[in-house]
């Protein structure tokens, strides 16, 4: 009889969403058993003695037919297949998987205790388990009643519900980490999307200050899947390599102290640079988020090779709304962003006849969904605008 086991799985190398989808993924081909239950995606602190980046975590019920032991030999072999390399205990890891739960079976050997002796300890697979096993026991404990005994404090649904799995497969099919050769012999990181069929055009996403991370990655591969090659240059490499931030208060100070550290003309160098990629898909636009809604409507104004550009919530363009673009630009703000006043978009409307401006009912950084100022509606709106705008422009 097959039997449901519980496994918790974390990562922090690399990009652990697309880490985690792809154990997952190989549970199933390698006919370990079948996935029936999957948690949101989670990112937690680090647990444990070893100072180290912030995991991502999830956990899957997994109807298998193979013993505990062979299980374990199963995951251990996608861990090795996978690159984790043994090294601390409790390190980081690009995929670790420990078995959680099997059935209500009790094993005590010394390289296979289940349950897992340290789980009711610890909040990042208490959270992510309670999602798709509230009720299941753990010795005389449920889960439920565990997670509401540790301290969750820290702990993050990044993305909410299962679908995240089937996005982060696609995207790490979709997009891949390149190297960008500036024109100052320096050499920047970058991801690149690519999309299916022959290219519509090409696309420059232009970061926050949080760096190329998830949130970008995924735009970057929106636009790719809508038909654009898109390239997204790693902005913050001159200052420290694949900085990748998160939306939570924790992150915010590196933030901006990173972004504080970078100098105008070597980001327009960085984006040139990307410009030159990005060609590969034909005539190119600018599209950024923040800082890089400043940036896109810079390099509408400074660079050559911009056919037109889009910016969103860029707080530095009111400051420099006396500059002329030399490509047409469409601009989004938020009338509920308290870090650019309505003042400033008055101003840059009126120094902008020219430029379409458009005002939602909505926050800053209403268009990242992993921010908790996301808003829908907006974000369907401005993306509706720009993508027939990039149609009309880039074609
Ligand atoms: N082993 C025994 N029982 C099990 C079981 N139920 N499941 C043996 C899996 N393995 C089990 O594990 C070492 C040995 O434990 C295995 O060879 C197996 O025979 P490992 O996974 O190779 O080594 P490890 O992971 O470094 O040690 P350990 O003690 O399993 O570490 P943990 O508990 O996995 O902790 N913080 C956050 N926020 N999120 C995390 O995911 N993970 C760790 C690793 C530390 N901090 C973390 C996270
Ligand atoms: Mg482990």
């Amino acid at each position: 009889m097959p039997e449901i086991a519980a496994l918790g799985l974390g990562s922090n190398i690399g990009d652990g969403a697309a880490n985690i989808s792809r154990a997952l993924r190989e549970l199933e081909a390698r006919r370990v058993g079948r996935i029936v239950a999957l948690s949101s995606l989670w990112r937690t602190p680090p647990w444990g003695p070893v100072a180290q980046p912030a995991f991502f975590n999830a956990c899957a019920l997994v109807e298998t037919a193979l013993s505990p032991r062979a299980l374990l030999e199963a995951v251990k072999a996608i861990e090795a297949d996978m690159g984790r390399v043994m090294n601390e205990r409790w390190g980081p890891r690009v995929i670790d998987i420990d078995i959680l739960a099997y059935g209500d079976e009790t094993l005590g050997e010394p390289d296979l205790t289940v349950p897992h002796p340290r789980m009711m300890e610890r909040a990042f697979v208490l959270a992510p388990l309670a999602e798709i096993a509230a009720d299941a026991m753990i010795g005389a404990t449920s889960v439920r009643d565990a997670l509401a005994n540790v301290d969750a404090s820290g702990l993050q649904i990044i993305e909410k519900g299962d679908a995240w799995r089937r996005r982060a497969e696609g995207e790490s099919r979709m997009g891949e980490h390149i190297e960008l050769k500036c024109r100052d012999g320096v050499t920047i990181g970058a991801y690149v999307a690519r999309p299916a069929g022959a290219p519509k055009g090409g696309l420059v996403v232009l970061q926050e200050i949080f760096g190329v991370n998830h949130h970008i990655r995924a735009v970057a591969d929106r636009f790719a899947a809508a038909g654009y090659v898109a390239v997204a240059p790693a902005l913050f490499d001159r200052i420290e390599r694949n900085v990748e931030l998160g939306y939570g208060l924790d992150d915010r100070p590196r933030a901006m102290d990173t972004r504080s550290k970078t100098k105008v003309p070597e980001t327009l160098a960085d984006i040139e640079a990307a410009i030159d990629l990005a060609k590969e898909g034909g005539k190119v636009g600018l599209v950024g988020y923040c800082w890089g809604g400043t940036l896109a409507f810079l390099g509408a104004c400074r660079l050559s090779g911009v056919t037109c550009a889009v910016g969103y919530y860029g707080g530095g363009i009111a400051g420099i709304a006396s500059e002329r673009p030399r490509a047409p630009v469409m601009l989004h703000f938020g009338a509920l962003d308290k870090h650019i006043p309505l003042t400033d978009v008055e101003k840059i409307r009126l120094a902008q006849p020219t430029v379409p401006v458009f005002v939602y009912d909505a926050d800053h950084g209403f268009n990242c969904d992993e921010r908790e100022s996301y808003d829908k509606a907006a974000a369907d709106a401005a993306l509706e605008r720009t993508m027939e705008f990039f149609a009309a422009e880039l074609k």
